[in-house]
């Protein structure tokens, strides 16, 4: 809740702005100052050999945050038992710090990359265990106070969400994840320290897994602050759970973050794939915003020449928010309009929020939340946007809505016009769309 009313005050001058101008203001604005406005971080990946020129500008310019793609991991890192090679890394750490930025580490404990000392070993559990708080120690004490999440456990789980049988899952069952946290807290209080894994965006079975895993580790007091989702994800399959898992991991007590977004299509990219993924990339930046624990968002590189899909999928590509000559996509955009300070509060604390909750040729659902961020009760509300594209509504729910030309408006309905301070209201509604469908620049809620 602080971080949206920090957020609210600090952006009512550029919200004007973006009500004045429309999208254009937003996508001028760097995707860093429009995240941090909005109280979240807006991170990539990066590859430590690639910060030189453009690539290095681009990612100074556009991100608050990066990851090491691959220069922090076991492998890259601890080679041979106990020769550490820092040189990748710090390179990165030095950027970061060069350009204001936060620094992801990634990863501590992970079945994939590791040395072949470490996966080919032949090992008892205690020998194991003291590998692994070890490398842990000595890696998050070497960035202490330069990192401020790291990943401690990648991936620990399978598609059905049990255990995976990695060298450490087969070795030591769940109890390594509370020793690689506890040796990670150890070594630097301050971090906030993270399980992350993939397939697990929205609700399912996997998901299900990390859930319970979570609540066993912090009924065991293990020091867990996050819990990230990669979010590699498939053209147009966004999971529709994907804010309602965001939330009930935050309603756990731990912060959540959008970790390795990347949005893959099969090639050639069309404007039409564009269009979607642009909408694609808007939704998950929309759904972290929508939950206050999310603590940010990170793309799994931000040019597609830096993108590790088209080596895993062949035939798959264009992935990330730039093409590979380094100029902005339509999923820049689509992040930046996310981002955008839509919804300045009205004078009775009446704020709102828009969402496309799922589109398809020619039509899409949408939903409005308003919310009562003053301190008396709301008693009734009227929200007005105006569409940018040539939307047209053809069914409302929960709410009154009535179009004139691009100009909408609409308003509560008996049962719904109060409502408490600090709570919400919902409206839902059916459009069409032809082309692109952009979502509106700006509310008004009064
Ligand atoms: O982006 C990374 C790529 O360069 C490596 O070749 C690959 C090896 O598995 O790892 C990629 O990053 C992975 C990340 O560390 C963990 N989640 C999945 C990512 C994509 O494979």
């Amino acid at each position: 809740m602080l971080r949206r009313l920090t957020v609210v005050t600090a952006l009512l001058a550029a919200a004007l702005t973006a009500t004045a101008t429309g999208t254009a203001a937003a996508a001028d604005t760097p995707l860093r100052d429009l995240a941090e406005a909005r109280g979240i971080y807006l991170g990539t990946a990066v590859t430590g050999g690639k910060l030189t020129g453009a690539y290095a500008g681009t990612a100074a310019a556009q991100f608050d945050s990066v990851t090491p793609g691959n220069e922090m991991k076991w492998g890259s890192v601890e080679p041979v038992r106990g020769q550490y090679s820092w040189t990748g890394a710090d390179r990165i750490a030095d950027f970061a710090e060069a350009h204001g930025q936060r620094l992801r580490g990634h990863t501590l404990v992970w079945h994939s990359q590791l040395p072949s000392w470490v996966e080919n070993g032949t090992w008892t559990p205690d020998a194991l265990r003291t590998v692994m708080t070890d490398h842990v120690t000595t890696q998050v004490t070497r960035y202490k106070g330069r990192v401020d999440h790291w990943d401690v456990v990648n991936e620990p789980l399978n598609e059905d969400g049990t255990l995976r049988r990695s060298v450490f899952g087969a070795t030591l069952g769940e109890s390594y994840i509370g020793d690689a946290f506890r040796a990670a807290r150890a070594a630097d209080p301050a971090a906030k320290l993270y399980l992350n894994d993939y397939s697990t965006d929205g609700l399912g079975a996997k998901s299900d897994g990390m859930y319970t895993l979570v609540e066993r580790l912090l009924a065991q007091g293990v020091p867990v602050d996050g819990v990230g989702f990669q979010a590699h994800l498939i053209l147009g399959q966004v999971p529709s759970t994907l804010e309602a898992n965001l939330r009930r991991f935050s309603d756990l007590g731990v912060d959540v973050a959008i970790t390795e977004l990347d949005v893959r299509m099969t090639l050639p990219a069309t404007e039409a794939k564009l269009a979607q993924q642009k909408a694609d990339y808007a939704a998950v930046t929309r759904a972290c915003l929508a939950v206050t624990r999310c603590a940010g968002l990170t793309v799994w590189g931000f040019t597609d020449s830096d993108s590790w899909i088209p080596d895993f999928f062949p035939g798959q590509g264009a992935a990330t928010p730039y093409d590979e000559g380094l100029n902005p996509k339509p999923a820049y955009a689509g992040i930046a309009e996310a981002l955008a300070p839509v919804t300045p509060p009205g004078p009775a604390g009446c704020a709102a929020t828009y969402t496309v909750q799922s589109q398809w040729g020619g039509g899409f659902t949408g939903q409005v939340t308003v919310r009562n961020t003053g301190s008396a009760p709301l008693t009734g509300w009227r929200v007005a946007w105006e569409y940018p594209a040539g939307q047209r509504i053809t069914q409302a729910w929960n709410a009154a809505v009535t179009q004139t030309g691009t100009a909408v408006t609409a308003t509560h309905l008996s049962y719904n016009g109060t409502v408490p301070a600090g709570g919400s209201a919902t409206f839902g509604f059916n459009a069409s769309w032809t082309g692109t469908n952009p979502p509106p620049a700006a509310l008004t809620c009064a």
